[in-house]
């Protein structure tokens, strides 16, 4: 067989990376050429993404990534879900709105006076998040900005956007808007954009994982020093959906949990589940590489800690966080649990608060020391965990034997023990960088390095990287408290 680098530019939430991919016959190795922090701006109309410094960092990345592998077989570029930047004559009309920002309210209001829920969810399927992009969308109709834009485009479509100039939407992360149709999202759903008002002409094409977006732009291409030739290739460009290529399940009785600034908690099903059920336990049914369905919940993730550290650093001090999860480790008090979902966790600022006001509200007793306050804040993960891995059981037929935790999450070795414990299922943690391996995976497969379908790319992930196991150990009566 042959073998061949690629590169995958991954954007989180909390972190963006670009690594290189080195992939052959039994072979799936990761180097980090770059790694760089994504911190939104907050300026007077609310929160952004600050797109340049990502773009600045993918150049930079792509430069060394160049330097150490100068004939690239290709470029992935995957990141969160929802969000997009509006252009007109290919100009970016403002940065891009970050998902936390409080604007859409109002567009709720109008998509769902327009189209209640129960009728939206029918056809895409997705659970109720207030920023899916439907919302968005309809709050820059009503604020005139589609009547300014010619084009809406994705995160990761922006991108490849800039560096090959084509204008495309790629289908994984295209399902996640609420404008296509849950299970096929090959085509804008013109039904939906008449009636919200929305001009299908701002929604470029939808293409499918592997297609070939394009190649770089002359000008790129010499500022990072490859060849103009070198391909982007489309991949799962929802990170989730690159995440779960990579989940080295070996068996179809498996859950997955993508665990970083989310955790999104679910299965994966040959076609979606558009139940009342499943729309009344806020399950969502997102495309998936290879025509698969994602059927799983946004759980708040470590978000709750990541932002409660941010909290406790604005005081001054410098937290080190394998070593507050090592103290709470050792708390052997009973904590406190609380509700992970609870919307008033969305917004940035100051969660411990937050947290606090909401076991004052149930009449739950609040956490004294900080690491009992980081105990509490995984416990109510992995309680969350737990019912959601439960939920998708339940609501899909499958039967759930091992939990997969993958991400940067998947380190919290608390949060790994916790969550099999209070589900009572195995856990088997790593790799840590799913979605960049799946990134790597699908561009190798579209450019003919290797070849398979979903199971024998995961086989090579599971060969690859030795996963950590935790067994769920006897209900430990000191830490629950009921919910
Ligand atoms: P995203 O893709 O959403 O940016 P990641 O998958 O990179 O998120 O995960 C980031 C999270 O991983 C951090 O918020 C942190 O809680 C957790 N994490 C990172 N490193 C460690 C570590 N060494 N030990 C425990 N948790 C960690
Ligand atoms: C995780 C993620 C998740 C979405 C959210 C906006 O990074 O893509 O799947 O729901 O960000």
């Amino acid at each position: 067989g042959r073998s061949g680098t690629v590169a995958a530019v991954d954007l989180g939430a909390t972190s963006g990376r670009v690594m290189l991919g080195h992939v052959g016959p039994g072979e799936l190795r990761l180097v980090p050429v770059a790694r760089f922090p994504n911190t939104p701006v907050r300026t007077p109309d609310g929160l952004h993404w600050n797109i340049l410094e990502l773009y600045r960092s993918i150049i930079a990345g792509l430069s060394g990534a160049a330097k150490q592998e100068p004939h690239l077989a290709s470029i992935g570029i995957d990141s969160w879900a929802v969000d997009y930047g509006l252009l007109r004559q290919g100009r970016l009309l403002g940065a891009p709105f970050h998902y936390r920002d409080e604007r859409t309210a109002a567009g709720v209001e109008a998509v769902h006076g327009t189209i209640p829920f129960a009728d939206l969810y029918r056809v895409n399927g997705l659970q109720f998040l207030p920023f899916n992009t439907v919302y968005q969308l309809a709050t820059e109709r009503d604020a005139g900005m589609l009547d300014v834009a010619d084009t809406a485009l994705l995160m990761p479509d922006l991108i490849a956007h800039w560096l090959t100039g084509a204008r495309v939407a790629e289908a994984t992360n295209a399902s996640t808007t609420g404008l296509v149709h849950a299970g096929e999202p090959t085509r804008w759903d013109a039904g939906l954009l008449t009636r919200l008002g929305i001009p299908a002409a701002v929604l470029p094409p939808i293409v499918q994982p592997g297609d070939r977006i394009g190649t770089l732009l002359e000008a790129v291409a010499a500022e990072v020093g490859l060849s103009a030739s070198t391909p982007v290739t489309a991949i799962g460009s929802h990170d989730t959906a690159s995440a779960v290529v990579a989940v080295p399940m070996t068996t179809p009785d498996a859950a997955y949990i993508s665990c970083g600034t989310w955790g999104l908690v679910g299965v994966e099903l040959e076609r979606p589940v558009l139940t009342e059920a499943s729309r009344a336990a806020n399950f969502t049914n997102e495309g998936g590489v290879d025509g698969r369905t994602r059927f799983l919940h946004n759980v708040m993730g470590l978000w709750l800690l990541s932002e409660s550290v941010r909290t406790w650093e604005r005081g001054g001090e410098t937290i080190d966080l394998p070593g507050l999860i090592a103290q709470a480790a050792a708390v052997d008090a009973p904590v406190s649990v609380f509700d992970a979902n609870d919307p008033r966790f969305l917004a940035p600022g100051d969660l411990p608060a937050r947290i606090a006001e909401f076991l004052i509200e149930h009449g739950r007793a609040v956490p004294q020391s900080r690491a009992e306050f980081v105990r509490c804040i995984i416990e109510s993960l992995a309680q969350a965990f737990a019912d959601a891995v439960h939920t998708a059981s339940e609501l899909s037929g499958v039967q759930v034997r091992a939990i997969h935790v993958v991400g940067g999450g998947s380190q919290n070795t608390l949060l790994c023990q916790l969550t099999a414990d209070r589900a009572g299922i195995p856990v088997i943690a790593g790799p840590v960088e799913a979605t960049a391996l799946g990134n790597v995976l699908v561009q190798a497969r579209a450019v003919g390095i290797i070849d398979g379908d979903l199971e024998s790319l995961r086989a090579l992930v599971a060969r690859s990287f030795e996963p950590t196991r935790y067994e769920p150990r006897k209900p430990a009566g000191s830490t629950s408290v009921s919910r």
